[in-house]
């Protein structure tokens, strides 16, 4: 069957004239290197202490403790995300980019997550090709989405669509036959595949049924996903399609801690198929402290201008929503970070492509003040351990500026993104055999109970 399914691919590879390998081919020849690196490092290392969980830890959210592997990215507090050992300035420099772009393509983005490597141009248009032939949605899917109720959260109707989806899983319908376990990651990567080509379709039935009058253009097969997805969508700017191209890919990944790409980690390992935990992922998106926060950013927004009744956006005025905001209880949404320590570099490229192409823009000159007085206001409050800016801070006033203004359908955009991110790493889990998660969980009685043996004259 996998033999089969990368004889369909080399049916597209010819069809773009060239002998360059499809992802499915460059990512099966990284399986057993990596196979073997495992190994070798089970074998020398394995009864190694790779890091410890305090009390504190345990109750809070199991924050920076290391016992995860997850191999498409890392981030570091200070310097944020790698993609793959690339910063998100070399992504932007050397992954392959749409002709005359100049951002790279997500779907360049998703071969490197898939094998380490950058693609060729080659490559990328080969994949593009792939991904468009397995775009197209059922008939009934179609007709489901367009059948929720128009206030049903966006974010509830992408889950419940990427569920639907789950029907046609080669990996579940593969499952069900019996196939071996080295099998699995070849059933896993055409969920992968055509789930992902899918989602921009997906999100644009959401948001034209939605907001519009549910009529979405069919999709055009000889651009990129981000182009389609922007025509789709109701959107010809090619300088809102670039904006796309860069928004999928820094929303991709951010290592694998993080409550969506966790959950689509800690579900597939129970060999739950791509679909099902992708929808799992999607529902842990659109929680507030998560990638909702996109959403909640636009409505702070909204509520310091209606409050400001046509009054400028000074410094001080900003510092006072802000101070209204948490004195009533609520978090600045856009700031703080479970991990980072400074300024998020997704946050930066955004403010850079916003310099770039609408410096003059009303509330990208306010996302700048918030940035200028927040970090203090937050300093002084003295509760986050991150004040700085984090992705959502930026993202919302870039899509108003190109007319999306309905912000909650912020978080599907950003799903659509972390779907290229968490369906990789979950299809390199299969191929390399990753085990079903189950850490230890306890009572506060038994942290009582072991912490008196262990200092039974208390700890100083
Ligand atoms: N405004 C007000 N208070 C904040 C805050 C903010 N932006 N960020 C953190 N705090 C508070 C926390 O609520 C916590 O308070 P309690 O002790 O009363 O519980 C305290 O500061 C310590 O929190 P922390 O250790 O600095 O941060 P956490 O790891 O617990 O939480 C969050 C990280 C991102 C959830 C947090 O910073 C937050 O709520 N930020 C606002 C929401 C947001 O922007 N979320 C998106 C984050 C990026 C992301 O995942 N995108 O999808």
């Amino acid at each position: 069957m996998v033999g089969r399914n990368v004889s369909q691919h080399f049916i597209v590879r010819r069809g773009m004239a060239s002998m360059e390998p499809t992802l499915k081919e460059a990512f099966a020849a990284k399986i057993p290197v990596w196979q073997d690196e495992i190994k070798s490092i089970k074998k020398q290392y394995g009864d190694k202490v790779l890091g410890t969980c305090t009390v504190e830890q345990a109750y809070g959210g199991m924050r920076s403790v290391k016992s995860m592997v997850y191999e498409t990215s890392l981030l570091d507090p200070v310097e944020g995300i790698r993609f793959r050992g690339l910063t998100i300035p070399e992504c932007q420099e050397r992954l392959p980019k749409a002709k005359g772009g100049d951002e790279p393509l997500p779907e360049a983005l998703l071969w490197l997550l898939m094998t380490g490597e950058v693609p060729t141009d080659a490559q990328v248009q080969g994949l593009i090709a792939d991904m468009n032939q397995r775009a197209p949605l059922p008939d009934w899917i179609e007709k489901t989405i367009l059948d929720f109720p128009k206030d049903l959260h966006p974010m509830t109707q992408f889950s419940m669509a990427i569920l639907a989806c789950q029907k046609e899983s080669q990996f579940a319908a593969a499952y069900q036959k019996g196939v071996k376990k080295t099998e699995y990651w070849g059933y896993c990567f055409e969920d992968m595949l055509t789930c992902i080509a899918r989602l921009p379709r997906i999100a644009a039935l959401i948001y034209r049924n939605v907001f519009f009058d549910g009529k979405v253009l069919p999709m055009e097969n000889a651009s990129d996903m981000s182009e389609n997805f922007c025509k789709m969508l109701g959107y010809n700017d090619p300088q809102f399609i670039e904006l796309m191209r860069l928004y999928l890919t820094i929303h991709s990944d951010h290592e694998g801690g993080n409550v969506s790409a966790h959950t689509c980690h800690l579900v597939g390992s129970a060999l739950s198929d791509p679909y099902l935990s992708l929808s799992a992922s999607m529902n842990g998106l659109a929680g507030p402290l998560h990638g909702l926060a996109n959403q909640e950013v636009l409505r702070f927004i909204k509520d310091f201008k209606a409050d400001m009744g046509g009054k400028p956006a000074t410094p001080e005025a900003v510092k006072e929503q802000c101070w209204k905001v948490l004195n009533s209880g609520r978090v600045i949404p856009g700031y703080g970070h479970a991990v980072l320590r400074k300024t998020d570099p997704r946050f930066t490229c955004q403010a850079e492509f916003a310099k770039k192409h609408i410096k003059d823009d009303e509330l990208v000159k306010l996302v700048q003040t918030i940035y200028e007085v927040a970090p203090g206001v937050l300093t002084e409050h003295g509760k986050t351990k991150n004040p700085w800016p984090n992705v959502d801070a930026h993202s919302g006033v870039l899509l108003v500026h190109y007319g999306m203004k309905e912000e909650s359908f912020y978080t599907v955009m950003f799903g659509v993104g972390r779907a290229i991110g968490v369906l990789p790493m979950l299809t390199i889990s299969r191929a390399l055999g990753f085990s079903l998660e189950r850490p230890k969980s306890l009572t506060t009685e038994s942290i009582k109970k072991t912490m008196e043996v262990m200092y039974p004259h208390g700890h100083t």
